[in-house]
């Protein structure tokens, strides 16, 4: 896909201005390169050297500091340099320019890491990680992809692997002493060690749904009747006045979306028309459509209840239309109640004085409830890894029925060797070029 025996350069740091910018080079010339282009002989190892830049044409760029990583122990694995100049798109682009004169050629996107991935400095999952963390943006996202990076994936799916390492060993041996049937292994143990890994590879998938939702977050539909406050909601949790806020029944037409994250987990609010039963305008009527259309669409849907006024049909109809992933919220909780919230289970919220907003997000939080075990479990957060590792536990559950059969060891043999290719598939010790390019394009350049 990509040949390592150039050297390659790109900005490392995001495109714009900023206090400093960071110029990487990687390869075997990378050494040579920044010494000519700072006029130096050579570069002490991982101290940093301020150095004056010299451009192609001879002129002064600027003055950066200049450190060397040399191979093994850098980022890649290969020799490389940083270049930290100051954050100026014309003098970095410069600084690249100079460099490419000098011989080196513009990485591709993720060339880096996948260089840093092809010398063992990282495994696919690990490499995987590092986009997710440059692409996080609530805390929990960066966390979970921070464990990603640190290994504790790996560690887990190198772990299942060893159990059916194991696994085909013993199969192996037995098959060189054929007449002896499962000579060291008995089908009933080879069975309940295959139950063993299939319970491992569940508990990882349960983890990645959780992952999942990290990653890509939730949508909330804020639902209720004309004028019962969803407007006001939404804008308080949205922090700003996005929505339009009257007194006038019917003011929210179209629907209004705003992310936010809540408890670490990106929520995306829907604020909806209100939406009552009986002839309305066709602006009305369609906005009613797109208002349930979001509901059903939701992860979880708030159903606003006016607590100042008594409940009507049009309450009980989206109660019971909000299924089992509703939230209730008596609205207006500062004015005089017209009905107990507390016998319909609805938390009372008041848009007016901030009262129950905290509560209703710990709600919220609530609902993606076993968040909690997130912490300390590594999640796999990534569709790539959770396909294959379906695929591995498919057929491990054909080896399982295999042994219980008691069929030759050959076949029980063929699904556990068929299930480790697909972990080797995850790591990335068995790459295939189609899988290494689509994660690779994900990066930009100088990643
Ligand atoms: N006292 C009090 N008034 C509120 C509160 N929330 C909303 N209101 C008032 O209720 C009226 C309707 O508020 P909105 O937020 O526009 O209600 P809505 O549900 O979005 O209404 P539609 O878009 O017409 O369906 C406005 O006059 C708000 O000022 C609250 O917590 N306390
Ligand atoms: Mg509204």
């Amino acid at each position: 896909m990509f040949s390592t025996e150039d050297t390659i350069v790109a900005i490392a740091t995001p495109p714009g201005r900023g206090g400093i910018g960071v110029v990487r080079l990687s390869g075997p010339r990378a050494a040579e390169i920044s010494a000519v282009l700072t006029g130096r002989s050579s570069f002490e190892p991982r101290h940093a050297t301020l150095a004056g830049v010299i451009g192609r044409d001879g002129t002064p760029i600027d003055r950066a500091v200049v450190t060397f990583f040399p191979t093994p122990h850098s980022y890649t694995g290969e020799d490389v340099v940083e270049i930290s100049a100051h954050g100026s798109p014309v003098v970095l682009q410069a600084i690249v320019a100079a460099a490419i004169a000098l011989g080196a050629r513009l990485a591709n996107p993720g060339e880096f890491t996948f260089r840093a991935y092809l010398h063992g400095r990282l495994d696919l999952v690990q490499a995987e990680a590092v986009a997710e963390l440059i692409d996080a943006v609530t805390p929990l996202q960066a966390r979970v992809a921070f464990d990603q990076l640190e290994g504790t994936l790996t560690a887990r799916l190198l772990e299942i692997d060893r159990a059916l390492l194991d696994l085909a060993a013993r199969l192996e041996a037995s098959l060189d002493f054929p007449e002896e049937g499962y000579h060291f292994i008995t089908p009933p143990e080879a069975e309940a060690a295959l139950t063993g890994v299939v319970s491992t590879i569940d508990g990882v998938l349960r983890d990645a749904a959780r992952g999942r939702m990290i990653r890509e977050g939730l949508t909330a539909a804020i639902v209720g009747r004309p004028n019962a406050g969803k407007s006001s909601l939404f804008n308080r949790l949205a922090g700003a006045a996005r929505a339009i806020v009257t007194d006038v029944p019917g003011t929210t037409r179209d629907l209004l979306t705003e992310r936010i994250d809540i408890g670490g987990v990106p929520f995306t609010f829907v604020d909806t028309a209100g939406v009552r039963a009986g002839p309305g305008d066709a602006i009305e009527e369609e906005g009613i459509a797109r208002a349930r259309q979001a509901a059903a669409a939701a992860d979880v849907v708030i159903v606003v209840l006016d607590r100042s006024r008594p409940l009507t049909e049009d309450d009980r109809a989206l109660m019971a239309g909000a299924g089992g992933r509703r939230m209730l919220v008596a609205s207006k909780a500062d004015l005089p109640a017209a009905w107990d919230a507390g016998e319909l289970h609805a938390l009372p919220v008041s848009s007016l004085t901030d009262a129950g907003i905290a509560d209703l997000r710990l709600g919220l939080t609530g609902a993606c409830a076993e968040l909690d075990d997130l912490r300390d479990r590594p999640a796999l957060a990534n569709v790539r890894h959770a396909a294959l590792l379906e695929q591995a536990r498919a057929s491990i559950g054909r080896a399982r029925a295999a042994a219980a059969e008691g069929v030759p060891e050959e076949f029980v043999l063929a699904d556990i060797h068929e299930a480790r290719s697909r972990f080797e598939e995850i790591t990335g010790a068995r790459p295939q070029d189609e899988v290494l390019r689509t994660i690779f394009e994900r990066f930009c350049i100088g990643k």
